[in-house]
């Protein structure tokens, strides 16, 4: 299998609880590496142009206030099988469905403040991580 590299998140409600070490360090031991990291805080118009395919939703505001409320830890992650090895990592959208040990359940707060973003599938993988850290990120 070959190695893949993928978006990770710490958002906002993760970050203002002091969790960026603990979710690392968990993504870390189930075998990806950080090859990109940068702390930020988005602005409307990057959270709207990350968020575009949910334009319209009835969550979409919120959605970007929430994302634009503080800082959120970008990561480039690197793995074999990066993309889906990520997103069962991490567990379904609202942590009170998201399976047992998955990031979302330990650490999410809601369908919104849900801790973690990954990408979900190898074309957003390639454009989010081309979108915050170039393109020079989806091959180094
Ligand atoms: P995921 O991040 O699990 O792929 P998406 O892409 O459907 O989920 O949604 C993007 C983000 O929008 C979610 N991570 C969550 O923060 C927020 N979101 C999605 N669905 C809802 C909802 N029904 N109510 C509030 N926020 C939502």
């Amino acid at each position: 299998m070959a190695l893949e590299r993928t978006l990770f998140i710490v958002k906002p409600d993760a970050v203002r609880r002091n969790l960026i070490g603990r979710i690392l360090a968990s993504v870390e031991e189930r075998g990806f590496r950080v090859a990109e990291a940068r702390l930020a805080r988005l602005t409307r118009e990057e959270a709207q142009t990350f968020y575009a395919e949910h334009q319209g939703k009835p969550f979409f505001t919120d959605l970007v206030e929430y994302m634009t409320s503080g800082a959120v830890m970008l990561t480039c992650l690197e793995a074999e099988n990066a993309v889906a090895g990520l997103r069962e990592a991490v567990g379904a959208t609202d942590p009170a469905q998201s399976a047992p040990g998955t990031l979302r359940k330990l650490f999410g707060e809601s369908k919104q403040m849900n801790s973690v973003h990954a990408s979900d599938s190898q074309a957003s993988a390639e454009r989010e991580v081309k979108f915050f850290f170039g393109l020079a990120a989806l091959s180094r």
